[in-house]
């Protein structure tokens, strides 16, 4: 591959250097090298830039177009400004020290006219990742197939009325499949897209599942006839672009999976921002997941408290980042899966620094939040706490109800005859809240 140009000239690697820098294009909590536990931290975090927001983002809202201009997106063959935005954005991953990153099939490659061009197309795109892959050591975190934006896929893909949109979004899967092989992705997002309706004046609730279950089957056979192994993930949401997605969260994705025996191939890519849409914390939905060994990946951004949708920000907010890192730890990590800032610049922040600004803060949020959860859990004052509390069900008769040695009959016995009237202990909430808050904020 040529080298071409750099695209952020006046930028060079982001260097680490500590929380006392004035330095503003600088890590101060994010050492990508720094050994923690006999592996360096970008190990352990496995940041990943997504490319839809990073790179095809342009600021664009419901009531004007874009106002984010890049110097590399002029010319006039679609190929060949999609081969140079590539290499501007693997120029930014090496500068913002990213591993990893995350693609649509149509973020990286123009579609065509017929499913045939926009495969040729994507081949070309396909080539020249594995070029830059290879030369710079970022790898795929998670592939996946934009079945939302073309016009055919208004009413759902998998979930469309019509047989002829679920067979075309098959195709468009299969090849997505394909080329997540091809350059090494390590797991394969489903987010629900369109797979959701408006109003059941017009909509088969039921068979639209069902033909959801059967495309999900396909995929997962489909992957084992291609010998794909990376992990395969649902990402939940519970609204927008549909009233009603379909994922709406992941204990529904839980019910989905199990009612329709899928659930030994996925687990759950969990975003911020789509918890917060659905009521929940991001630690909630971190722990249904973790609860059922389901715990996939991250899509790491957030939201704002006082709108309604996905507003995909990026976060700093180190409390919220602390109690999710606390129970992806307690969880034994992430596995294949990452952390992917599906996060977008606001729309008046249109300059190139703005992006590196951007994930210099998502990343040392996280980091900060790592290094405090991993010494909360050290310590171990919580997890005491929590053993403390649940400690009467480790013997005796706590324990036959655990193991489903005792029903009811031999508890009321118990109650009559020797234990009587149970005595309320303290949840001490308000002692937990300051004790989190000393690991804060000292
Ligand atoms: C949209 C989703 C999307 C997925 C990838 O809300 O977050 O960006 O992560 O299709
Ligand atoms: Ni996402
Ligand atoms: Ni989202």
């Amino acid at each position: 591959m040529k080298k071409s140009r750099a695209h952020f000239p006046k930028i060079g690697p982001i260097a680490y250097e500590g929380p006392g820098t004035a330095k503003q294009l600088a890590f101060r909590h994010y050492d990508p090298d720094e050994i923690v536990d006999g592996k360096p931290l970008s190990a352990h975090l496995r940041f990943s830039i997504a490319y839809w927001h990073a790179f095809r983002g342009t600021g664009a809202d419901p009531f004007g177009p874009g106002t984010i201009v890049r110097p590399w997106e002029k010319g006039r063959d679609a190929l060949s400004v999609a081969k140079t935005r590539m290499d501007a954005a693997f120029e930014f991953f090496q500068k913002i020290r990213a591993h990893f990153w995350c693609f649509h099939d149509r973020d990286i490659a123009p579609e065509g006219r017929t499913l045939a061009e926009s495969n040729r197309n994507l081949d070309r795109l396909v080539a020249h990742a594995k070029a830059h892959q290879k030369a710079s050591g970022v790898k795929l975190l998670w592939g996946t197939a934009n079945l939302f934006s073309n016009r055919r896929y208004m009413c759902g893909a998998a979930t469309n009325p019509d047989a002829h949109v679920f067979a075309y979004a098959a195709a468009q899967v299969k090849k997505a499949l394909e080329i997540t092989l091809e350059l090494g992705g390590e797991n394969y997002t489903f987010w629900g897209g369109r797979e959701g309706y408006e109003t059941l004046l017009n909509t088969n609730l039921k068979r639209e599942q069902e033909h959801l279950a059967a495309f999900l089957h396909m995929a997962v056979d489909y992957a084992k006839a291609i010998g794909f192994k990376g992990q395969f993930l649902i990402e939940p949401k519970p609204k927008e672009p549909t009233k009603h997605q379909y994922d709406f969260d992941v204990a529904s994705g839980i019910a989905f999976l199990r009612t329709f025996s899928l659930e030994r191939h996925f687990k759950f890519n969990i975003e911020t921002n789509h918890a917060t849409l659905a009521g929940h914390t991001f630690q909630h939905e971190i722990e249904v997941a973790a609860a059922q060994g389901m715990l996939g990946s991250i899509d790491a951004n957030a939201g704002d408290e006082l709108l309604g949708w996905d507003t995909d920000q990026f976060n700093t907010n180190v409390k919220e980042l602390t109690l999710a890192m606390v129970s992806i730890l307690r969880a034994g990590g992430l596995g294949s899966g990452g952390f992917n800032f599906d996060a977008k610049l606001r729309r008046p922040s249109i300059d190139p620094e703005d992006l590196f600004h951007a994930h210099i803060g998502g990343m040392d949020a996280y980091a900060l939040a790592f290094k405090l959860a991993r010494r909360i859990l050290a310590d171990g004052k919580f997890t005491n706490f929590l053993a403390d509390r649940y400690a009467s069900y480790d013997a005796g008769f706590g324990r036959d109800i655990e193991i489903r040695k005792v029903g009811f009959k031999e508890l009321e016995k118990l109650v009559l005859t020797k234990l009587g009237e149970p005595t309320p202990r303290s949840g001490k909430q308000e002692y937990l809240e300051n004790l989190l808050n000393s690991y804060l904020h000292g």
